[in-house]
């Protein structure tokens, strides 16, 4: 059997990635490999911990946002992500690397260059196969949100700030144009739905099985 893959699925606020997921685990479920899936923050007892300080605190420090972000990522790759790359399990993760330049970098301002550091201190190597993008426009998203029950600390945040990470996450697929896929998510469901499976279909061909 070919090598276990690392899928990662990322998007702003009221993208679709419950609907994204879904989509994910039943074209795995179909190709009949081995996975798990998994979150970020958190995926892991502590850094599920983690997550709900930085989802739930009244306020938090950018600088401490992003510290809290890699150290909650450090503990998913050593106990989650890793082991079972190792194993021969595929690992699909709502959310990775990618989010911290978009949010902290971009959205909160922070250097790219810092999380840059962090990223290579962290992360490493082991960097996803294959990222599906959900790319969606800010104002649609917060529209599609504006329903949740209750926002997070995060959710909370202006148009502007969900501006910024979508030019952050539109940064990061200038950079990997290779791993990041781009779907639009500004269209129905079906659509969506039938962009994800192309994609997914096509990276099987081309590499990942
Ligand atoms: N974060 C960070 O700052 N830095 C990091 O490094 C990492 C994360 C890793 C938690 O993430 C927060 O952590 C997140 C980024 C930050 N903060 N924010 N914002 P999360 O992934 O757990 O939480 P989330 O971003 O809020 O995602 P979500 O709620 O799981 O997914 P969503 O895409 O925003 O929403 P949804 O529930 O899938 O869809 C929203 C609604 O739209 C729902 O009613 C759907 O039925 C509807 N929908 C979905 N697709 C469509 C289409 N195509 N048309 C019409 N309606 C649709």
């Amino acid at each position: 059997m070919s090598k276990a893959k690392f899928i990662t699925l990322e998007g702003s606020e009221g993208a679709g990635k419950t609907t994204a997921l879904k989509v994910m685990k039943n074209t795995l479920d179909d190709w009949g490999v081995p996975y798990v899936l998994t979150r970020e923050p958190g995926g892991e007892k502590n850094a599920e911990a983690i997550r709900k300080l930085l989802l739930h605190s009244e306020h938090l420090e950018s600088k401490t946002e992003l510290l809290l972000m890699f150290a909650a990522r450090n503990e998913h790759l050593e106990k989650v992500i890793r082991p079972n790359l190792a194993k021969g399990i595929w690992v699909v993760s709502d959310r990775f690397v990618d989010a911290s330049f978009a949010y902290q970098g971009l959205g909160r301002g922070l250097a790219w260059s810092t999380i840059e550091y962090f990223e290579e201190m962290i992360v490493g190597t082991t960097q996803p196969d294959l990222t599906l993008y959900l790319d969606v426009e800010p104002a649609t998203g917060l529209q599609r949100a504006a329903d949740r029950s209750e926002k997070d600390r995060i959710e909370k945040e202006d148009l502007a700030f969900f501006e910024n990470i979508r030019a952050g996450y539109l940064k990061r697929l200038e950079h990997f144009p290779d791993r990041i896929k781009k779907i639009n998510a500004n269209r129905d469901i079906a659509s969506v739905t039938q962009q994800i499976i192309d994609v997914l279909e096509q990276a099987r061909e081309q590499s990942l099985s």
